[in-house]
């Protein structure tokens, strides 16, 4: 049996092992472990991964075999040897060709926030994401530091559109949004949600309004799981007039920003909205209380190491929204990572 003593403890321990997992995840991503076993016609022997990796004999047994303690491998032993191969978790998710493939979300996680985090102290003590420290670029522009080069733009742009293969659908469909003709997705990225939002409501025309470097990435790449047509108009959305639309989308846009930035912004599009016209946003909402979810919590600090914002909660979503000038404030809880708010002028 189990006494309240050892609960800490294990939970302690628990805890204190928890970025030993997340290193493991990455390093078997960055080192192509899941597509190795995705291209192989059966299992593979720890010998011939290391060989085909390029990685030592060692570490690839340790690393393979927590990866089979994870459920990210299945390990059986066939003539005296270990064999590994890919579990429904892995072939759904963390494979290249994937449809749902979340491979490059979690190279960014890997790459470029583990860094940050790596001074969540400071960031805490400070008030304020950590670029600086970790890469030592200025932090003054957000997306200058967040898209610190070409590779780093890209490799963002992938993994948030990622996200949208598995929960695009179940965001877009919170609300009928067929009575809105023009939609504005503000910050849309890559245009994987818009064309997710383009290809349920095929009679509605869809808008992306990026900065030009995004937007021009997102030309060259097509990064979504859904084939449907979207415009993209390059802008700034702090400086430049907005497009006109009946509904504007803001998806993990107000999340990066702070309170002042996000009230410019919605009165903005308040100023430019069609009466009859609303605004949709989409993020982890904090429960009103802030004690959970855990996940919205831990992405909160996220947006102290990375952003100048925060998650927020029905109330202060509410107040933001509703001080711009929109009305009828109604908020779905998918039950996801991401959930949805309408609110009209
Ligand atoms: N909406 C997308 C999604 O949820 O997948 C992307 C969210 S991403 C966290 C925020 C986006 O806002 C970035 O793609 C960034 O380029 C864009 N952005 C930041 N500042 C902007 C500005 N001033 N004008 C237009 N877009 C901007
Ligand atoms: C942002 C979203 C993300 C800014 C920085 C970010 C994500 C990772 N880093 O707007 C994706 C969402 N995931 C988390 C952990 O917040």
């Amino acid at each position: 049996m189990e006494g309240p003593g050892d609960r800490a403890f294990r939970l302690l321990n628990e805890y204190s092992s928890g970025f030993m997992v997340s290193q493991v995840l990455f390093a078997a991503c960055e080192l192509g472990v899941f597509d190795l076993l995705a291209q192989a016609p059966e299992p593979l022997d720890t010998a011939e991964l290391a060989t085909r990796l390029g990685t030592s004999l060692h570490g690839t047994e340790l690393l393979l075999d927590v990866c089979a303690s994870l459920e990210l491998l299945t390990v059986e032993t066939k003539r005296n040897r270990a064999v590994y191969q890919n579990t429904d978790l892995s072939t759904t998710f963390l494979v290249r060709t994937s449809p749902t493939c979340q491979l490059h979300m979690l190279l960014y996680l890997s790459r470029t926030t583990y860094l940050c985090w790596g001074h969540l102290a400071a960031a805490v003590r400070e008030g304020k994401n950590q670029y600086k420290r970790a890469f030592g670029v200025p932090s003054e522009q957000l997306f200058t530091a967040i898209y610190r080069s070409e590779a780093e733009r890209l490799l963002f742009m992938r993994g948030l559109a990622e996200i949208w293969s598995v929960h695009g659908v179940g965001v877009m469909t919170a609300f009928d949004l067929s009575a809105f003709s023009v939609i504005c997705d503000l910050g849309g990225a890559s245009g994987a949600l818009a064309r997710v939002c383009a290809s349920l409501y095929p009679d509605s025309s869809v808008l992306v309004l990026e900065v030009p470097e995004v937007v021009r990435a997102a030309r060259s790449l097509f990064l979504s799981t859904v084939e449907a047509p979207v415009s993209f108009r390059e802008g700034d959305f702090f400086k430049d007039p907005l497009p006109e639309a009946d509904l504007y989308i803001l998806a993990r846009v107000l999340h990066d920003w702070t309170d002042e930035k996000c009230s410019e912004l919605l009165a903005k599009i308040h100023h430019t909205c069609k009466p009859g016209g609303g605004i949709l946003v989409v993020e982890s909402v904090l429960e009103e209380d802030r004690r959970g979810p855990l996940t919205t919590q831990l992405y909160s600090l996220n947006m102290l190491v990375q952003t100048e914002g925060r998650e927020r909660t029905p109330a202060e979503y509410r107040s933001l929204i509703c001080s711009a000038g929109f009305q009828d404030f109604q908020l779905k809880k998918t039950g996801k990572i991401y959930d949805v708010i309408l609110a009209r002028k």
